[in-house]
């Protein structure tokens, strides 16, 4: 914890409520989870680092640009942002999803078997009741195998 905020805390002007709260039984609660499809990027000159030798796996989910006119090669790769979604059993849940980069992201939320599909610049939301427990894979079809996110419901004991 920062500095910052134990001084806060000691001087009484916030409060952590839910650090006191009994996590043993939690209430089921509506939650809503913000969630960006994007493409994270590098690239390189290669007379710093040579374009490499090995191939990516295949399915969309990761580029590799050979080097341009210039010498400059990229690297990229499709992802959920979080990658882990974390909510309890009995949570209403809705997912409200922003396409950043790719023009469309196809995607099926294994076990819950919910689909959609977002869309640059467009939210896509999408509400469920977390009734079943476990780890669930939101998978864009369009970008395997990297743009998958788990969905975390802990069991509601
Ligand atoms: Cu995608």
């Amino acid at each position: 914890m920062t500095h910052w905020l134990l001084a806060m805390l000691a001087c009484g002007s916030i409060a952590l409520p839910a650090l006191a709260q009994d996590r043993s039984a939690p209430s089921p609660r509506e939650r809503t989870i913000y969630v960006a499809a994007v493409e994270s990027k590098g690239g390189v000159h290669v007379d710093h680092e040579p374009f490499p030798t090995h191939p990516v796996p295949e399915g969309g989910g990761y580029l590799l640009k050979k080097p341009d006119d210039k010498g400059r090669w990229e690297v990229s790769t499709y992802r959920w942002d979080p990658g882990t979604i974390v909510v309890n059993q009995g949570d209403q849940v809705t997912l409200e999803i922003v396409g950043i980069n790719g023009n469309e992201h196809p995607f099926t939320i294994e076990g819950y078997w919910l689909t959609g599909t977002v869309r640059r610049g467009q939210i896509t939301r999408l509400t469920f009741l977390a009734d079943k427990a476990g780890i669930f894979k939101i998978i864009c079809r369009t970008h395997s195998p990297s743009m998958q996110a788990d969905l975390v419901v802990l069991e509601n004991k």
